[in-house]
């Protein structure tokens, strides 16, 4: 722990943040009014503490990252070798260094066959920039310039920058002047509950993926690029694939040429119950982008993994590749990536995943399919949700939207347990070192928080 901070009240840290600190996703008249954020203080586990002393079981896993749980010890005394060996040296003009070089080799061993060329940034967004940029310069070295436009979906989430906010599918993200940028369509997204549909129906997985087909269709095939999908949508509320979605989006983009990015950002490093959603979903990506879970957020770093068809193209290609930022690669990040890694596969937590904390889960959440809030309950490996609804046969929001999905989710939270509210839903991403004893835990706060929030309705 790091007793630097020590000294300030909560109280203290809440005025001075109020003060200096503008934050992501926040309203910041409702933060002033509520007297400002909670601060936590450490981590250890699947657990977080807060300035007074609260113990929160961290059902998101700090933002679906925290694969490996808070507290641990190797990724700090790595970074610690490697800053002073060497902090930092960048990977521009025809320069390297070893961290990166047996990050992209140990990457290429866990990566789907084919992907085995890798490219860093900082942040999921700022990967999916770069793949938007790689594919359209791929295209255009084709002979191909017209090849430009990206399909995405409705409730994707693929960023903030100003790409990857143009790739989200969440109307929200597009709230703001000259968004989405142009060359960004979006196709329906399969998600059954708001379609009225069985989540495990077949026919809908082949209706949702010809949804794409139809948006390819209305751009013109020769002027598409690619399409880019996360195998299991985060953000936009854990929204599963219906059977065979995938298998047929992949033929429709094989038919068409067209590229498939895969948006790994969430799924990958075990979070779905492989190292990679692609291979939950057997999905073979051109590319391939990568965050969150590479490093456990225990470093800010990402990647693109680029296949042979887009990395041999790139090769081939005379000129330079006017892409990249100056911490692409960044040897601390890099040897911590590694170490995070090291500890998925030395402590088998993908295997883990795929055996108790999936099926835990599943068995958790399910019981709370009859609950009255409960419409639907989804989710693979260890990442879930809970559709709230007003009415199940309708599927009827409450009014206005998100009302008890967010009172639930703040009783949650005051009761120990973090949680994100997506419009009338609860999404679930804990660390996955996460225990079939706390899995049991975090359904009993949650089930006392839905019966406490009915029993006000
Ligand atoms: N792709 C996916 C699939 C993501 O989930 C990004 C890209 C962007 O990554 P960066 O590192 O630039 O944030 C994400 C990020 C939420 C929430 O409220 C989710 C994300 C980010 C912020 C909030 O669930 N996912």
């Amino acid at each position: 722990m790091n007793d630097r901070f020590h000294n300030r009240t909560g109280e203290a840290l809440r005025a001075a943040d109020l003060a200096h600190h503008l934050h992501p996703f926040t309203d910041h008249s409702a933060l002033a009014a509520e007297g400002g954020p909670r601060v936590i203080t450490h981590g250890e586990g699947v657990y977080l503490w807060d300035t007074e002393g609260r113990r929160i079981l961290d059902g998101m896993g700090g933002l679906w990252c925290v694969n490996i749980g808070y507290g641990r010890k190797e990724p700090g005394e790595v970074a610690h070798r490697q800053m002073d060996k060497l902090a930092f040296y960048n990977t521009f003009f025809k320069t390297s260094h070893e961290p990166v070089i047996e990050l992209s080799e140990r990457l290429a061993g866990l990566t789907p066959e084919g992907i085995n060329d890798f490219f860093y940034a900082n942040s999921g967004s700022e990967a999916n920039d770069t793949a938007l940029r790689l594919v359209r310069g791929y295209w255009a070295a084709q002979g191909r310039p017209e090849r430009q436009v990206i399909i995405s979906r409705e409730f994707a989430y693929h960023g903030s920058t100003v790409a990857g906010a143009s790739l989200c599918g969440l109307p929200s993200m597009h709230d703001v002047p000259s968004l989405p940028i142009p060359g960004i369509v979006h196709a329906d997204g399969p998600y059954a509950w708001h379609a009225g549909r069985d989540q495990h129906d077949p026919d809908y997985g082949i209706e949702a993926a010809d949804a794409v087909e139809a948006k390819i269709l209305e751009v013109g095939p020769e002027n598409v690029a690619a399409f880019i999908g996360e195998p299991v949508m985060g953000a936009g509320g854990v929204i599963t694939p219906p059977p065979g979605y995938w298998a047929r989006v992949q033929e429709i983009c094989r038919k068409h040429d067209i590229l498939l990015i895969a948006d790994e950002v969430i799924c990958g490093f075990g979070r779905t119950g492989s190292w990679f959603g692609s291979q939950t979903y057997d999905i073979q990506p051109d590319i391939m982008c990568m965050a969150k879970g590479m490093s456990s957020g225990y470093q800010p770093i990402s990647a693109v993994g680029v296949g042979a068809r887009v990395a041999d193209a790139l090769r081939r290609t005379p000129g330079v590749l006017p892409h990249g930022f100056t911490y692409s690669g960044h040897p601390v990040a890099a040897a911590v990536a590694l170490e995070n890694i090291n500890i998925i596969d030395r402590e088998g937590i993908v295997e883990h995943v795929r055996d108790t904390v999936g099926p835990g889960m599943g068995a958790a959440l399910g019981a709370l399919k009859d609950h009255p809030l409960v419409g639907e309950v989804r989710g693979v490996g260890g990442m879930w949700a809970l559709e709230l609804t007003a009415d199940k046969r309708a599927r009827a929001p409450f009014d206005p939207l998100g009302r008890v999905a967010t009172q639930v989710r703040n009783l949650c939270f005051e009761r120990g347990l973090a949680t994100r509210a997506v419009r009338e839903g609860l999404v679930f991403s804990p660390p996955l070192i996460i225990t079939e004893a706390q899995i049991g835990e975090l359904a009993e706060i949650l089930t006392g928080c839905l019966d406490d929030v009915a029993a006000t309705l």
